[in-house]
């Protein structure tokens, strides 16, 4: 029995191969899956090794509900120091005048907004997700279009851009109480200058969702949002490269009821360690490396756009000014599943897309979006992003062979092999 006991105890205290090798081998097989791919999905990373540490530190035993100076528990003067580190950080690294940091995601964070600003049934315009906002911006079957009576704005049929002057008119025309700017694939920049103007026009309040190119503002490489928003949302892990979370930054004047609202609006306990791992990956991004690594994101973006281009890929939009764009299959009778698929079978991963006025199913759809947030992390520039759009290119042609599949998939291995993923690991 004694005997017994101390086994299991062993157990609990042991790594994760010897407490449960089923669950380790399926982390080993993703590393392997992580290493053995060219990650092209926009909103993916790989983040630092630092944050991974934070994020699987013991911070994840504390409860802290509540705020720092202000918890429901005891025990928490060490994790209040994490949160104001984390808090402090993110204020520097975007000028805000105050942050929460503990939405678990950009979604929650959205909600949050939405909890602390709107009356349920109010109005709201968003861009609509087929033309590349969120489920969280209006979809009917999220709880946004659910809860809230939004109106959305797309994409101008012949630019494949915002279109400023018509969003002016819808919201004059609809008179929504909250703007909601921001995408999930827009290739360009956005005027949040503009969008501002149209909402103090309108007596509306301005919510603007970064997720996406966080990064790229946190460099100085894209036009500001904070300081013309309300609030501003975002995840922490797409160009921003921390771990998988969200944030929101608003004005002084909404900071009582954005905190009411994430607790105990929404969430309970806060996750701690992963509070820790946002702190690591602000630091992390106030330097002089992760601004040069965003100015590359955009530079291998342009490069992989205009090498895409010159083989006969559509770009929405004609090209890129940020870390995404987004191809146009339909000319050359590939759908996006089907281009998914067939870049799966030699090694890259890039996520199916709809693109404006698709006339495809979202589970099918015409194009696919493509980014290089993760491979410029790996180390690629602009020779590797070449290479990757010949095989690209080879692989949706329409007559590509088996054989020639197997080849590109020979060529992908070898280039990875020149950048090594967390070799520690
Ligand atoms: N699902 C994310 C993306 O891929 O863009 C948005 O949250």
């Amino acid at each position: 029995m004694k005997q017994a006991e101390s086994k299991t105890q062993a157990d609990f205290l042991a790594p994760l191969k010897v407490a449960d090798p089923e669950l380790a081998g399926l982390i080993k097989d993703e590393l392997k899956r992580q290493r053995h791919t060219v990650e092209l999905i926009a909103s993916e990373n790989f983040t630092s090794r630092a944050v991974l540490e934070a994020a699987s530190s013991i911070l994840t035993n504390k409860y802290a509900e509540g705020y720092p100076q202000a918890r429901y528990y005891g025990g928490c003067e060490v994790v209040d120091q994490v949160e104001t580190l984390a808090i402090d950080r993110c204020k520097a690294l975007f000028g805000a005048e105050h942050v929460n940091v503990q939405p678990h995601s950009g979604s929650s964070a959205n909600q949050a907004v939405y909890f602390a600003d709107l009356a349920l049934g109010d109005s709201v315009l968003a861009m609509k997700l087929d033309h590349g906002g969120h489920l969280s911006h209006g979809l009917k079957v999220n709880f946004s279009g659910r809860f809230y009576h939004f109106h959305s704005y797309g994409l101008d049929r012949e630019t494949g851009r915002l279109d400023y002057d018509e969003i002016e008119r819808l919201a004059k025309e609809l008179q929504p109480v909250l703007i909601v700017a921001g995408a999930s694939a827009y290739p360009r920049q956005i005027d949040f200058e503009r969008f501002a103007a149209i909402a103090k026009n309108v007596g509306a309040r301005l919510m603007v969702d970064m997720a996406h190119i966080a990064g790229l503002i946190g460099a100085g490489l894209h036009p500001d949002p904070v300081a013309p928003s309300d609030y501003v949302t975002t995840t922490t892990h797409k160009t921003l490269a921390g771990p998988r979370s969200g944030v929101i930054i608003c004005k002084g004047k909404h900071a009582t009821g954005i905190d009411k609202a994430i607790f105990p609006g929404l969430q309970g306990g806060p996750l701690m360690h992963i509070i820790a791992a946002k702190a690591a990956c602000f630091k992390l991004a106030d330097t002089p490396e992760f601004r040069e690594r965003q100015k590359q994101t955009i530079d291998n973006a342009a490069c992989l756009a205009r090498c895409l281009q010159d083989g006969g890929i559509n770009l929405v939009s004609g090209g890129t000014d940020n870390h995404l764009m987004l191809a146009d299959l339909t000319n050359i009778g590939v759908t996006g599943i089907e281009a998914e698929n067939r870049l799966e079978d030699v090694g890259i991963t890039v996520n199916k897309n709809a693109v404006p006025y698709d006339e495809l199913p979202p589970t099918v759809t015409s194009g696919i979006r493509l980014g290089t947030p993760a491979v410029t992390t790996r180390g690629f520039r602009e020779p590797e992003m070449e290479q990757i759009a010949e095989i690209i290119l080879a692989a949706l042609s329409p007559h590509v062979t088996a054989t020639e599949i197997q080849g590109l998939r020979k060529k992908t291995d070898k280039l990875l092999a020149g950048f090594p993923l967390y070799p520690h690991l």
